[in-house]
């Protein structure tokens, strides 16, 4: 049992990736039923914890519950340190690198970080002794399935990894299977399809459209390039998912799930609902699917606000995802709240009233990833 436990009997989390979109929400959940939170943030020159500036408290009020801690995946020596000295009872693995297309320029970083990271805790969770009683939550990716072998995807669907950062999501997610057959750990994989939010990383592609739409409304940018139109994606609220995170680690027996809206739709559809929502209707023209095609103001043909670049295009693309969810709903009591119009929409309204706010992030720069 941890010092902390002692003192206020509520249990202790660890969080990985506590400044990413996830972490944010899930420090939030935690904090909302009584847990204390220690998170991982990686030192910057910059500040780097923006999404939970509002959580943070100064280290010297007594009795926070919301700690942070220097640490990196790739460092073992920090890892075993800290696991060893907070000693939780429940680890979320949310640190990443996880950009997909990033992961094809930083392959081995990559793997690094979310292959080999995986196995650290793993290992740090051995080395600390708390194998019988801390239970662990990795963050599993739609991505392993990959290329299509078969739709919905489930908890049984064959892996077919299509990028680096996915080959490293295997290694994680098998290392997690490993672990618990090996050494009977409470490890667990969530496989959840894309989640996102107003506090989704701006290179995503949702909230790079729903960032532009913003700016383009406001005659800020004027125009989006993106790649890949045709991309098929099973879209949810990562507020819905981290509670399922929590879920699968109240259980009695460590089983993993898949997590998703069993929708899906394309990065064109996501594309035309965001202008639509900020009060501008689209129309695509040139060649479908090619880098001729564009977009542009219904009725306004020189007033092109979608072009494709190249760029954007993957060496190997996840062409459909689509989850099927029900394994969760029936053995989990899961079910998202947030439909795919509802995300699109509190997307593209968050990101128009953080221009007006003047948020620096939204004003700041296209972005280019
Ligand atoms: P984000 O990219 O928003 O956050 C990633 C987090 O990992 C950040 O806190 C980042 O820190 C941290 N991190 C990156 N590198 C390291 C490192 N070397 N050591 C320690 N921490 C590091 O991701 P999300 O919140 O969207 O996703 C959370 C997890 O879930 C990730 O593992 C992701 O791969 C996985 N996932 C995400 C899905 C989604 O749709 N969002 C779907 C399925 C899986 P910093 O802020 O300093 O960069
Ligand atoms: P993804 O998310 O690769 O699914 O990984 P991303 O939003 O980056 O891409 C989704 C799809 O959109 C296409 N696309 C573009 N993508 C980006 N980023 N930028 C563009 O300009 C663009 N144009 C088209 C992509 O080709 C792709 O098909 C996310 C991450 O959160 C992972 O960490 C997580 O594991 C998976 O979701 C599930």
């Amino acid at each position: 049992m941890s010092g902390e436990q002692q003192n206020t009997q509520a249990k202790v989390a660890l969080i990985t990736g506590i400044t990413g979109q996830d972490g944010s929400y899930l420090s939030e959940l935690l904090l909302s039923k009584g847990y204390t939170v220690y998170g991982i943030i990686r030192r910057s020159s910059s500040f780097n914890t923006k999404r939970i500036e509002h959580l943070y408290k100064d280290p010297h009020v007594p009795k926070s519950r919301f700690k942070l801690l220097y640490g990196d995946l790739t460092d073992t020596a920090n890892i075993i340190t800290i696991v060893n000295k907070v000693r939780p009872d429940e680890i979320y693995n949310l640190g990443a690198q996880s950009h997909v297309q990033v992961s094809f320029e930083m392959p081995e970083y990559t793997a690094n970080v979310d292959g080999m990271g995986t196995l650290r805790i793993l290992e740090a969770i051995r080395a600390s002794g708390l194998s019988k009683t801390v239970k662990f939550y990795q963050a599993s990716t739609s991505e392993l399935y990959g290329k299509v072998v078969e739709t919905p995807q489930t908890e049984t669907t064959p892996f077919y990894p299509r990028s680096p950062y996915a080959c490293a999501k295997l290694m994680g997610f098998w290392a997690v299977v490993n672990y618990r057959e090996a050494y009977n750990i409470y490890a667990v994989n969530g496989t959840l399809f894309n989640h996102e939010s107003i506090r989704r990383g701006p290179t995503f592609v949702t909230r790079k459209i729903t960032m532009a739409v913003a700016r383009i409304k406001n005659g800020v940018q004027d125009c989006l390039y993106l790649g890949n139109l045709d991309a098929k994606r099973d879209w949810g609220h990562a507020k819905d998912y981290v509670a399922a995170m929590w879920l699968m680690l109240q259980q009695e027996k460590p089983v993993d799930y898949v997590i998703a809206t069993g929708e899906t739709h394309s990065v064109r559809e996501f594309c035309e609902k965001a202008f639509k929502y900020a009060g501008i209707e689209i129309e695509w023209s040139g060649e479908t699917g090619t880098v001729k095609e564009v977009a542009h103001v219904k009725g306004n043909p020189s007033k092109v606000v979608i072009r494709i670049d190249e760029r954007y295009f993957r060496p190997t693309e996840v062409d459909l995802l689509l989850g099927n969810p029900a394994k969760a709903e029936r053995e989990l009591g899961w079910k998202r709240d947030v439909s795919f119009d509802e995300l699109v929409k509190g997307m593209v309204e968050g990101d128009i009233e953080l221009l007006e706010n003047k948020d620096i992030e939204v004003v700041g720069r296209q972005y280019h990833e």
